[in-house]
């Protein structure tokens, strides 16, 4: 399955090292501006190679136009995004093509399929994000415009570092999407480390949607935070997910954990804005935990095809903590679902119109 949504349809292709990667996306409302330029912010905050800490493959990641767009606005008809592989080096993965680098997707595509591209992890390769982030710019583009809400993201743990502070203003300001400058020099520090001790650390991403209104989801089986989950758990390497304050609900109370109400507003968000799988006004809270990245030079014992033993090592340019650049990833996810959700909402509830009373979306604000 390489198709994602239901009436903002995004279908990706490609391999780590064919000549290109893409995507198709079908649904999108006509009228939108869109322009090459437009990727440029997004899938640069996602590229490798533009900083030390993460692989160093260095990607053009130009996005070209095919189709879907006329004069600089979309034209309902589906939109065909190609970006050229440049920068690929298959002899990296010689060596270990006819093993199972353990972690890795290796083995479960060879038991599936019978037959893969070992190069890069073909198809399995966080290559494919960069058409993901595409898409999702033209989903925070036009859920920006046509509901003023905004969706973004930012680095919550590396390993076992927190953040001390949070400011949005930092996220951006340093290559780890951290929302807390003072700790920068810190974490610039353990990644070095990291990167030369040869290992590899997970992560967890935070994306927060502001603005999202009342009544986006769909009961029972296309609840927002059931297609939230799916979609964060689609990207690579993601082993958990939580909305609102997810597993930390277990030990919590119901007098703490529902979100009381008074006039003013919602007086928390323990919820993370999302109830009975439909939104509620607040901010929707997602968070994602990545594993650490299985491609490693340090010695791993594995099998060959043939099933004996062998001492796996990875060579290359690898990332050692993919949470680094997933960020722009989590958010283009969580924007494709909303729009997605938009447009279906609108389909079958758009003359419900607004219902009073508006509960504002108050507290618990991160
Ligand atoms: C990746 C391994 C590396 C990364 C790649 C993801 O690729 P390669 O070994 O082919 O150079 O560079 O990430 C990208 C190319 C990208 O654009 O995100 C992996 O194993 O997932």
């Amino acid at each position: 399955m390489n198709t994602f949504g239901q009436l903002f349809r995004v279908t990706t292709f490609g391999e780590s090292h064919g000549p290109a990667i893409g995507c198709v996306i079908d649904g999108c409302p006509p009228g939108l501006a869109l322009a090459p330029d437009d990727f440029v912010d997004d899938l640069g905050r996602r590229a490798t190679g533009r900083s030390r800490h993460t692989s160093q493959r260095h990607e053009a990641d130009v996005v070209e136009i095919l189709s879907g767009v006329y004069e600089g606005r979309t034209t309902g008809t589906p939109i065909a995004l190609l970006v050229r592989n440049t920068d690929a080096r298959p002899k990296d993965y010689e060596s270990i093509a006819t093993m199972f680098r353990p972690g890795h997707a290796d083995y479960t595509y060879w038991q599936k399929y019978g037959h893969r591209d070992p190069r890069g992890g073909g198809r399995s390769s966080a290559r494919e994000t960069t058409m993901r982030v595409a898409a999702g710019v033209v989903a925070k583009r036009w859920l920006r415009e046509k509901f003023g809400v905004r969706v973004r993201g930012h680095l919550a743990q590396i390993g076992e570092v927190v953040p001390h502070g949070f400011d949005w203003n930092a996220v951006e300001g340093n290559p780890f999407f951290w929302p807390d400058a003072a700790q920068v020099a810190e974490l610039e520090t353990y990644m070095d480390a990291l990167r030369k001790a040869g290992d590899s650390v997970g992560a967890r991403i935070n994306v927060i949607a502001d603005g999202v209104p009342p009544g986006w989801g769909e009961p029972i089986y296309g609840k927002l935070d059931g297609e939230l989950a799916a979609a964060m758990m689609s990207i690579n390497a993601v082993k958990g997910v939580e909305i609102g304050d997810g597993f930390a609900a277990v030990a919590q109370r119901g007098t703490v954990h529902r979100d009381e109400i008074r006039e003013t507003g919602f007086l928390s968000n323990h919820a993370g804005g999302i109830l009975g799988g439909i939104s509620t006004g607040q901010q929707v809270v997602v968070s994602a935990a990545f594993k650490p990245t299985s491609s490693l030079r340090l010695p791993a014992r594995s099998l060959d095809l043939d099933g004996h033993p062998v001492e796996v090592v990875t060579t290359g340019r690898h990332d050692p903590c993919v949470g680094v650049r997933a960020t722009p990833i989590c958010e283009a996810m969580v924007a494709l679902v909303l729009m997605d959700q938009a447009l279906r909402h609108r389909a079958q509830c758009g003359d419900v119109g607004d219902v009073a009373p508006r509960i504002p979306a108050g507290n618990g604000k991160r």
